[in-house]
């Protein structure tokens, strides 16, 4: 018998076609205008080879071999769900007793999956949290420097996280569209809490439609889609803060700033422009002629594109990722300055905002609603470090870090719990993690799949895709809210989060103070009331709960009005200030300059980065961009066929310009291999002109497969994080620096090593 079930994942809304008990296929979401074909890979990921059938330990850990023990070498033994239980509960309550309650690292960053009552993390943060607390994390590695400076500078986050000023307010109102990073069409395939409809690709038609010209400014040119007939501008990576700076200069030379804007709505444009012309310290004025050798765009190319913005209607935005670098927290603040320039901040469609080109839903029109989200729980710990800096918490307790202004006391971390997210993927420098967690004494991970994570814990506990329960799914970039049906029964063992921490909590004690009396049927009515009772109080008439069950989904009609960014700010500053000091637009920031870090003054500068093609290449001469994958969401779906099918030679392809490949005498479709002095991994080579000289891209989400070879040790699948540096942006955002890279490839001449990593690892059935 064939079921349909509606259903959504983060890579958008499907329904899924169930026959006898299996997922056999998906179909896309009728509403969705470009549903993309990721959804494809559901039925290959619930029922994959590499699913964790059962409970698991470490071999090595029942045998006492903790604190020092190279984890990931190990086999694993199966136990029973009692068992596992017993002992995650009592290695808590041990390590509790012993060195405290921060010692439990419980940040667990990770985008989990789609669903809001069964998200992973926040599970498992509310058992750690009702059980003592735990030391979280704070910020996120998308976009952790600018998250952290702009309420500095802007007074918000919303122009990254959203809201931003609407797409179709830019259609009607800009003429020339400036993008630093570009406007990757990849990066819409996927919205963080699952999307109903994917609208980037129809907004930016309408774009073109309406005549507006788009620039995209980085490295790879496939960053625009054909459609838009972008302008490319081939920056060097990392040199975004030098153009920038260079076209204020560049307008303020030509008197063509918008100076009451400046004078209205703004604090410390004298210092911003006393430094571009030359007039600080430095005495050296940041000219086009200036920012060229460093940022490798003609003089002209800067200037000209300066006068042209100056001339138009412009909108500006720049990539999360051009944060994610060395000093990324200045390329953005830079940004700002342009956009105050030009005096496009709060005028309908113009100004600036970050992401239009990083995720589904930025600029969607869509009504700001109430979220389906379960409440967070009080953590009584208040320790948090900021997500990027993990292996630094666990290399140096007892000391302090700087953030932000403020000096956090690093806890003595003892053990360590991981639920929907994957360090092993997400973290720079993985085999310097690996060191760190090898201090641990005890690391507990819940998933679904055997990845990378999962591989380096002591107990592994299988847990439920989101097509083995009930659920709702509902993300702050989507009009849509939809019903996740169960499609088919738990596979193998495995048990949702919520029942795991369930009886964990009963073991210790806490049982209903953690479920509340409530069991997913009951949570998922409780958690949409509230959510009903919200959208009321807002005029907004939502079916009730089993009507929507059964409908599979609701859509909010989109607002009749564009939202802009700033408008009543920029109309009236005084009415309307920021949530800034000054309550303007702070271009400088006395707070910023109070802190008193290196690097950091208190306006945005131009910082040479450690790492870049400006700097010494005499043993690593190409910058390494580890970008979003195309083929899946980070490490997810990449057992999945579209992921799959990307592969060369089974290793994820690595881009390389032609000039480049030709220098090492390298070709389309080899193996090679892609090193620094932190790592090494393989790579299968595509040779494109789409990649500027010097310049190598390789996706992030391979997972890590490290084995020990002739030539060393490797990551012989493709991860680039064994390579990318494991520094924060600076003291002020302390975000990940992922994109500041450099590594060399060769040819690789010897046997080819068997990926290893979609099949269990190695199970003993005795200790
Ligand atoms: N080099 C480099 N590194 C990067 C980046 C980069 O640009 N370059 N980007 C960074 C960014 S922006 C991000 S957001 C991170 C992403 O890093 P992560 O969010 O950690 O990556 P995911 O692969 O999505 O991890 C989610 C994990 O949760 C598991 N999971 C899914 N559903 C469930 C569930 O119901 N229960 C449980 N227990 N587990 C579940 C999945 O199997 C998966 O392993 O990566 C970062 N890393
Ligand atoms: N398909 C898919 N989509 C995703 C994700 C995914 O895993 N898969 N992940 C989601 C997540 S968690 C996030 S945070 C967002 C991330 O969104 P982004 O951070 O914006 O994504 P990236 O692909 O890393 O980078 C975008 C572009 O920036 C360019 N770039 C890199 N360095 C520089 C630089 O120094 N200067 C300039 N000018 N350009 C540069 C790269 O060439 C790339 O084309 O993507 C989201 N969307
Ligand atoms: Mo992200």
């Amino acid at each position: 018998m064939v079921e349909i079930k509606p259903h959504a994942a983060h890579w958008g809304y499907f329904d899924a076609v169930v026959e006898d008990g299996r997922v056999v296929g998906t179909r896309p979401f009728a509403r969705d205008p470009f549903p993309g074909s990721l959804t494809q890979g559901v039925p290959d990921l619930v029922h994959a080879p590499c699913r964790i059938d059962r409970p698991y330990v470490r071999q090595g850990w029942l045998q006492g071999r903790r604190m020092g023990a190279a984890r990931g070498q190990d086999r694993f033994v199966p136990v029973s769900w009692d068992r596992a239980t017993r002992l995650v509960a009592e290695e808590l309550a041990r390590v509790r007793a012993e060195h405290g309650d921060a010692s439990i690292l419980g940040g667990s960053y990770g985008w989990s999956s789609a669903g809001r009552f069964h998200h992973a993390r926040s599970q498992l943060q509310r058992f750690l949290a009702l059980g003592g607390g735990f030391t979280a994390q704070a910020t996120n590695y998308s976009y952790g420097a600018g998250m952290t400076l702009m309420p500095h500078v802007l007074g918000t986050n919303d122009p990254v996280t959203g809201p931003a000023t609407h797409w179709r307010s830019i259609v009607k109102h800009a003429r020339l569209m400036l993008c630093f990073g570009g406007l990757p069409l990849k990066n819409g395939l996927v919205t963080a809490g699952g999307g109903g409809a994917h609208e980037y690709v129809p907004m930016m038609k309408a774009a073109v439609e309406a005549g507006l010209r788009f620039v995209n400014i980085g490295p790879d040119r496939g960053a625009a889609a054909d459609f838009l007939g972008a302008q490319w501008v081939p920056i060097r990576p990392g040199g975004d803060a030098a153009m920038i700076l260079a076209m204020i200069q560049a307008i303020v030379a030509a008197g063509l700033e918008d100076r009451d804007f400046l004078a209205r709505c703004t604090v410390g444009w004298e210092r911003l422009r006393a430094y571009v012309m030359g007039e600080a310290e430095d005495g050296v004025a940041k000219t086009p002629e200036w920012a060229a050798p460093l940022c490798d765009v003609p003089a002209d190319t800067i200037r000209a594109l300066a006068l042209e913005a100056a001339a138009m209607p412009t909108m500006l935005t720049a990539t999360w990722s051009v944060q994610r670098a060395e000093h990324g927290e200045q390329p953005w603040w830079a940004l700002v300055g342009l956009a105050s320039a030009l005096g496009g901040i709060g005028k309908p469609g113009l100004g600036v905002a970050f992401g239009y080109g990083s995720i589904n839903g930025m600029g969607t029109s869509r009504r700001e609603l109430p979220s389906v989200n379960l409440p967070a729980t009080r953590n009584p710990v208040r320790t948090a470090i900021p997500v990027a800096r993990v292996t630094e918490l666990l290399e140096r307790p007892g000391e302090v870090m700087r953030y932000n202004g403020r000096d956090i006391p690093l806890p003595d971390t003892r053990m360590v719990f991981w639920t929907g997210g994957n360090p092993f993927h997400h973290h720079q420098d993985l085999n310097r993690l690996a060191r760190a967690f090898s201090r641990m004494e005890t690391i507990v991970v819940s998933e679904p799949w055997w990845t990378a994570v999962a591989r380096q814990a002591d107990i592994v506990l299988p847990a439920t895709t989101t097509l083995e329960r009930n659920d709702i799914a509902s993300s702050s970039r989507d009009r849509f809210v939809r019903a996740m049906h169960q499609a088919v029964p738990p596979q193998g063992q495995a048990r949702n989060d919520h029942d795991i921490f369930a009886d964990m909590a009963d073991a210790l004690g806490y049982r209903e103070r953690f479920t509340e009396q409530r069991d997913e049927g009951a949570w998922l009515r409780h958690l949409y009331d509230r959510f009903r009772r919200a959208c009321a109080s807002l005029g907004e008439d939502v079916p009730d709960f089993d009507r929507f069950w059964a409908e599979g989904h609701i859509e909010f009609a989109p607002p009749e009005s564009d939202f802009v960014s700033f408008q009543d700010f920029a109309r009236d500053p005084a009415a309307a200030p920021l949530a800034t000091p000054s309550g303007k637009v702070e271009l400088y920031s006395e707070t910023i300059a109070g802190f008193g870090d290196e690097g950091v003054p208190g306006h945005a500068v131009w910082k040479t980065p450690r790492e870049w093609l400006g700097g010494d290449l005499s043993r690593h001469p190409l910058h390494l961009l580890s970008d979003q994958p195309a083929t899946r969401l980070h490490g997810q779906l990449d057992p999945a066929r579209v992921a799959k099918a990307s592969k060369i030679q089974g290793r994820e392809p690595i881009r390389m310009n032609p000039a480049d490949a030709a220098a090492r005498g390298l070709r389309d479709g080899q193996v090679v291999r892609v090193f620094n002095d932190r790592g090494a991994c393989l790579g299968g080579l595509v040779v494109t002109e789409a990649l500027r000289p010097g310049v190598v891209a390789m996706s992030t989400g391979a997972w890590w497969d490290p084995q020990e070879t002739e030539a060393g040790p490797l990551c012989v699948h493709g991860n680039p994080n064994v390579l990318t540096q494991d520094v924060g942006t600076s003291p002020l955002g302390q975000g990940c620096a992922a994109q500041s890279c450099l590594v060399q490839v060769e040819a690789w001449t010897g046997p080819l090593p068997d990926v290893r990593v979609h099949q269990p690892p190695e199970i003993v059935e005795v200790v």
